[in-house]
């Protein structure tokens, strides 16, 4: 099973979505295996987005992503990165495919509402910055067997 890094981030928490977004991923039958809250500062952001430290947005980027505390949670599935992606949408909200998180709550390209992992190698990435070890649990969800067959759930 894949893990995957989602971010609520300041404008999904002011806007009281926080429910809702994880609603999405429960709905779909993603395993919810990390979560807490954070406060970003430089030194995380700066390693976080560092593919875009040269871009003329980042010092706005990284005022908006230290705003307010963020929702970090960890989504676990069978190609659960690519499945995230697809709940997440394009990043502005204004072109973002409707029923899709970004296309049913935003219009913004900045303040697009989340952050989700695009790689194994990111995701393993941001759980390293964002969770300690013991912050991830590995427990049996009774509807694991519902929601893959036997073969999947070896994956
Ligand atoms: P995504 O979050 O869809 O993977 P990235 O990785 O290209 O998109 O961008 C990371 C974050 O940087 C976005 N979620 C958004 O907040 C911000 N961002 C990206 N492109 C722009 C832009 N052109 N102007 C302002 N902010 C941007």
């Amino acid at each position: 099973m894949e893990k995957t890094v989602v971010l609520i981030k300041p404008d999904g928490l002011q806007r009281g979505l926080v429910g809702q977004i994880m609603h999405r991923f429960e709905r779909k039958g993603l395993k919810l295996v990390g979560v807490k809250m954070i406060q970003l500062n430089d030194e995380i952001l700066d390693t976080w987005y560092v593919h875009h430290k040269e871009k003329p947005f980042f010092p706005e980027l990284k005022k908006y992503m230290s705003w307010t505390p963020i929702v970090a949670m960890v989504w676990e599935g069978v190609e659960a990165i690519a499945a995230v992606r697809k709940i997440v949408g394009t990043t502005k909200g204004r072109e973002a495919e409707a029923g899709s998180i970004r296309g049913d709550f935003g219009m913004s390209g900045q303040q697009n509402l989340i952050h989700a992992s695009d790689s194994v190698e990111s995701a393993n990435k941001e759980i390293s910055l964002m969770f300690k070890p013991d912050e991830l649990f590995n427990y049996i969800s009774a509807e694991d067997v519902l929601i893959y067959g036997e073969e999947e759930r070896s994956l």
